[in-house]
């Protein structure tokens, strides 16, 4: 009896901590599971598009719904900088071969977005580490801000970024990312929530501020973001 007693008590108290900390949006459970494969350095798959990898259906991303805030952007490449400023050394501002410059890796990763959906696909890109080192994080740098063409912006802790080798992707499914896929570059948030894949990068910023919120934060949803929070 007083087994099913506390029982009942910790769910009640759970569903409480739960109904309090409803202000943030919680991240679905990955559907169609959540497919990853191992970091690679880029191999030529020819020059077609591809559906399947090692055994695993991908996801056509051309046709997927665009949901991005403003709708797809169109960027000048000839005209295109990337910059990298904020708490850093050396600002850069860097020309698109200058990105593809840097040593070109491939991961299946899954995309997880909070509306419940979820696209897998081979993303081909520079490691963000690679990138930032470039322009040497100062030691009180402990945000990257990601700003979109579109004026959209979304973070992730700097430790985040450099511990899961994360991919500043310009391919998927060996294929140039296209305008509505974020051409020319969008982050892969490898466990991230897709509002934190950032689609048209034209700035990385690095802050100082730990509690910085991108667009969608600011409306609500999780800064954290996690795909599968640990408890
Ligand atoms: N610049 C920019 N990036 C963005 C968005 C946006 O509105 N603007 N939307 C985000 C959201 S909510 C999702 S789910 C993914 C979708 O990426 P995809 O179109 O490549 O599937 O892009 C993210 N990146
Ligand atoms: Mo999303």
């Amino acid at each position: 009896m007083h087994r099913v007693l506390r029982t009942t008590c910790i769910v009640l108290l759970a569903l409480l901590i739960g109904m309090t900390c409803g202000c943030t949006v919680q991240a679905p459970a990955p559907q169609g599971g959540d497919i990853k494969g191992p970091l690679v350095p880029a191999q030529d798959l020819g020059m077609v598009e591809i559906n399947k990898y090692q055994g695993k259906d991908l996801t056509d991303f051309k046709t997927l719904e665009d949901n991005s805030v403003k709708g797809p952007q169109t960027v000048d490449i000839a005209s295109y900088r990337l910059v990298i400023d904020g708490a850093v050394q050396s600002p850069q501002r860097l020309t698109y071969a200058e990105v593809l410059s840097h040593t070109h890796y491939q991961k299946l990763i899954t995309l997880h977005c909070v509306e419940g959906w979820s696209a897998t696909g081979l993303f081909e890109g520079v490691l963000m580490k690679d990138l930032l080192a470039q322009a040497g994080p100062l030691p009180s740098a402990v945000t990257v801000i990601f700003h979109g063409q579109d004026d959209y912006t979304t973070s992730l802790p700097l430790a985040t970024v450099l511990k899961r080798n994360m991919l500043l992707a310009y391919r998927v499914n060996n294929a140039d990312l296209i305008a509505r896929n974020g051409y020319p570059f969008q982050l892969a948030a490898e466990d991230k929530l897709g509002y934190k894949w950032c689609k048209w990068v034209v700035r990385i910023e690095l802050s100082t501020d730990p509690n910085y919120q991108g667009f969608w934060e600011r409306q609500g949803f999780g800064n954290d973001a996690e795909v599968n929070p640990s408890p």
